[in-house]
């Protein structure tokens, strides 16, 4: 099947082996918080901050042992080179009297240690302001109190300190993303104050030194959030502004717009003007809902930008999805298969070919090799690769296995 499928590619002028090589380079993060359903290990048993996790299948993962060994079981079960996306809430505290803002690299060694041993490229990094009682009326690093913003500033610096220690480790450069919950679920009385605020409370955080070819640090917008649907401090004008004019890096969250507008669409622009790109890819079912990341068009699209625009050392793909309504192994394993099929998929098509199409303005014929990429032997190409990564296409019985245990 794959010497076939292989012909059929290069009757198209594209090179299946090229495309196998440089799939398994691409590294992808993998979130730990769809193993516990974002919950965390620090304290708060709640979710906050407007997002929610759905469902209540058995099995969520609780302290560091149980998603340690949860999470060496589904990505043994995941092609490609891999990251561990971490949150600051998932401290190794073993007892220490530490609050967020006193996190320090001692709590994550822990993580290294396990990350090294099954494997993994490196770490990146999530300084946790949601599910704390030191957020003050749903603000954070926008709250009208001094003691509150204060305190974030701080986890913050904590986080980038955290970041440069996982960046060491590894040898590879971490990823240390922002996003704060700040909103209002109602009309506000003053939009401009809170991101003066945020703006304050970033600079303060920036102003400490930090190796910038380890560390990458991003932030995120957002639209809305569940209870926060009016006003949310940290949109993604306010973002984009602030990432271009003190050079750090804008997360793209294809859940945080409107559902009309698309994450493959903003990825070129702002691969015009930025050297980094970040991404949490996740899936929005009429809302920011987290659903599995499933192989369909728009996950093709953005995987196209990343390939056909030489970008794939630009543009930095971490998961970010939570369904507790399915068996939470399952959900990460199809969500990582789904981005390198769509990875795969990119990495097959022969884009200088329908380059040319669009430049001669010819969409008829765009069109018609277009529709023809969709019927290509892709499944005997994608099995190839997961025979030579030494991994079951099957993981349904092992996760069903892991189930009964
Ligand atoms: C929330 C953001 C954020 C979180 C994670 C847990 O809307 O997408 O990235 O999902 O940090
Ligand atoms: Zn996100």
């Amino acid at each position: 099947m794959y010497e076939y499928a292989k012909k059929e590619y290069a009757a198209i002028g594209v090179d299946t082996e090229r495309a196998l090589d440089a799939l398994k380079n691409i590294p992808v993060s993998v979130h730990c918080w769809q193993g516990d359903d974002v919950i965390g290990f620090d304290g708060s048993d709640s979710l906050s901050g407007g997002i929610q996790t759905t469902g209540n299948y058995p099995g969520r993962a609780v302290g560091f042992e149980q998603l340690k060994s949860d999470i060496a079981q589904a990505f043994a079960l995941m092609p490609g080179k891999k990251r561990l996306n971490l949150h600051a809430s998932y401290a190794v505290l073993n007892g220490d009297d530490k609050d967020r803002d006193e996190y320090a690299p001692e709590h994550f060694a822990p993580w290294t240690k396990f990350a090294k041993k099954i494997g993994l490229d490196g770490i990146d990094f999530n300084p946790t302001l949601y599910a704390h009682k030191m957020v003050k009326d749903g603000l954070t690093l926008s709250s009208p109190d001094e003691r509150v913003r204060k305190f974030w500033i701080k986890h913050c610096i904590a986080c980038i300190k955290i970041s440069e220690y996982f960046a060491k480790e590894f040898g590879t450069r971490t990823l240390m993303n922002i996003w704060i919950p700040d909103g209002f679920k109602d009309i506000p009385a003053d939009r401009l104050s809170p991101r003066l605020r945020l703006k304050d409370s970033l600079d303060q955080i920036l102003s400490v030194k930090y190796d910038k070819s380890k560390v990458v640090i991003a932030v995120e917008s957002k639209v809305f959030g569940i209870g926060l649907e009016s006003y949310t401090v940290g949109s993604n004008e306010f973002y984009q502004n602030y990432a271009a004019r003190n050079g750090v890096c804008c997360l793209l969250d294809n859940g945080h717009y409107h559902p009309t507008e698309y994450v493959s669409d903003k990825i070129p622009s702002l691969l015009a003007f930025y050297d980094t790109v970040a991404l949490h890819v996740t899936r929005g079912v009429r809302w920011d809902s987290d659903h599995v990341v499933l192989f369909e068009d728009e996950l093709k699209e953005i995987a196209k930008e990343i390939v056909r625009n030489d970008a794939i050392d630009k543009v930095i793909i971490g998961l970010d999805y939570f369904d507790a309504s399915i068996n939470r192994l399952s959900a990460w394993i199809t969500g990582q298969r789904a981005m390198q099929k769509a990875l795969l998929y990119a990495l097959l098509t022969n884009h200088d070919e329908l380059k040319k199409l669009q430049d001669a303005h010819d969409f008829t014929a765009l069109m018609v090799k277009q529709e023809e990429y969709k019927t290509m032997p892709f499944g005997a190409v994608w099995d190839e690769y997961l025979k030579r990564e030494n991994i079951e296409k099957d993981y349904l019985t092992v996760v069903r296995q892991c189930e009964r245990k």
